[in-house]
């Protein structure tokens, strides 16, 4: 029988020297082998035949001796250093959270002209103006950092300046817990100055007055705190506006801690959660003024915050009540309160402000807006402890007064939204509370109040609520704002 032939890889045919210690005579016995390949030494092998009656015992055998304890260890610290370096590089790009940071940029836009209207932040001026100086840093950032380390930049001030308007914003990005402030400082420079160079941006900025410091989130929330309508997760994170959208169905959903923060429950003591209200400054709350028929005794109220009547995040006692001088219960007319604090409140990511529009805002008919509250579910039903959000879109007054639908009873103070299919609806215990809408940069403005409606959800009776916009005054000449 012909001995079976296999193959091994061989030096030493290669070169034709034979090696003292490695040599090929003495080194047969001296290889480690492996499925026919030859571990070491690993120099210049190639593939060479041999048979079984020549070399009967060449596979796997290992001689102690080469295993001497100078190989071993360099062996071993190879080995140690290549799962060192590999664990070092899953711990870099995988492990490693990613962390939020902070900057507060300012510079000089040198193309525009100031206006009077950037001064005041909830005009339309400002917004239409800082939503393209964010959408300016959207563009300049998400191409560099291929999307997904730029989150966000926020206007938070114009003003004038002798050649233009002076621009501050905070801008945030999301980059390894591993990297520091820094040296993305100086990348974040980078890229605005290359941009700076190489784009055509609508807006000019002013290379030299082109200034960056990194904040932290306690900061940073300090700035944005003084904002309104503004939602943040737990780990100062903005709260996208896509999340409260795909969340609704037939009706209303419950809300997550922090999605509405501006969302307070007005409860009798005694007697629990009456109505809503929302808070539109640290001491002051907007509410219904049908809320006071029963009980209008500050002392008999208190004021909670957060997703739940019970535990509550905050609670505070009401030190005054103002009910609109005009308001009618016959007719629902100037159903607007408002109610102050007796100690203010701390904003954080559960409580917070929202807007007040401009007296001049105008929602064009099937908007999409949010009401939320804590009322009942179905008709005549019992109040929940867990808040609660739906998506309805507003109706115009003209489609409102229809002899099918309310019949002339609502006037330019109020606003219908809701569904002409109905099931999508306010309800009882809702009263108070907000309907708001979020503008282009998700900021969000309390447009409407739960006011009225025949019933909950039927077709061709939406909700009614008292449009805000049309009582700017009538706040500004009870508390200033
Ligand atoms: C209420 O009684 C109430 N469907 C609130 C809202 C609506 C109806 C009634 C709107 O507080």
């Amino acid at each position: 029988m012909s001995p079976r032939r296999r193959v091994l890889y061989d030096e030493q045919e290669e070169s034709g020297k034979d090696f003292m210690v490695m040599g090929w005579k003495s080194l047969d016995r001296s290889r480690l082998i492996i499925n026919n390949c030859l571990l070491f030494p690993f120099i210049y092998c190639r593939p060479v035949e041999f048979s079984e009656v020549e070399y009967p015992e060449v596979e796997n055998q290992r001689r102690p001796q080469f295993w001497d304890p100078i190989r071993l260890a360099l062996f071993t610290l190879a080995i140690a250093a290549i799962i060192g370096i590999a664990i070092g590089i899953v711990t870099h790009f995988v492990v490693a959270d990613d962390k939020s940071f902070y900057y507060l940029a300012s510079f000089k836009v040198t193309n525009i002209k100031y206006k009077e209207k950037y001064g005041i932040r909830t005009s339309r001026e400002f917004a239409e103006r800082s939503h393209q100086i964010e959408r300016m840093m959207s563009r300049i950032f998400r191409r560099f950092t291929r999307g997904h380390r730029f989150i966000k930049s926020h206007v938070v001030n114009l003003s004038p300046s002798e050649d233009g308007v002076n621009v501050l914003m905070v801008l945030m990005f999301r980059y390894p817990s591993t990297d520091n402030a820094e040296r993305i400082k100086k990348r974040i420079e980078k890229l605005l100055y290359t941009s700076l160079n190489t784009n055509q941006l609508p807006l000019t900025i002013n290379k030299q007055s082109f200034r960056i410091t990194p904040l932290d989130s306690k900061k940073m929330r300090n700035l944005l705190n003084s904002r309104c309508g503004i939602r943040m997760t737990s780990s100062n994170m903005p709260l996208p506006a896509s999340s409260s959208t795909e969340r609704i169905m037939k009706g209303s959903k419950i809300a997550m801690e922090g999605e509405w923060p501006w969302q307070a429950s007005l409860q009798l003591i005694g007697a629990g959660h009456q109505c809503g209200a929302s808070l539109i400054s640290n001491t002051w709350l907007l509410t219904a003024a049908h809320c006071f028929q029963r009980n209008k005794d500050p002392s008999q109220w208190i004021v909670t915050f957060g997703a739940s009547v019970k535990p509550p995040a905050v609670k505070r006692s009401v030190g005054e009540i103002i009910i609109h001088e005009n308001y009618h219960k016959d007719t629902n007319e100037n159903d607007i309160a408002l109610i102050q604090l007796t100690t203010q409140v701390e904003y954080s990511n559960i409580v917070q402000r929202v807007c007040l529009p401009d007296s001049s805002i105008k929602l064009p008919p099937k908007t999409s807006v949010f009401v939320t509250g804590f009322g009942s579910i179905v008709d005549d039903g019992p109040t929940q402890n867990k808040l609660r959000q739906a998506r309805v879109e507003t109706i115009s007054n003209d489609v409102c007064n229809r002899k099918d639908v309310y019949d002339g009873m609502i006037t330019s103070g109020m606003l219908c939204a809701g569904f002409m299919e109905g099931k999508v609806d306010a309800c009882k215990g809702d009263s108070g509370g907000p309907l708001v809408y979020p503008d282009n940069r998700d900021i969000w403005y309390l447009v409407g109040i739960v006011s009225w409606g025949q019933s909950c959800g039927l077709p061709n009776k939406p909700g009614v609520y008292t449009r805000v916009a049309q009582y700017r005054d009538w706040i500004a000449s009870k508390i200033g704002m």
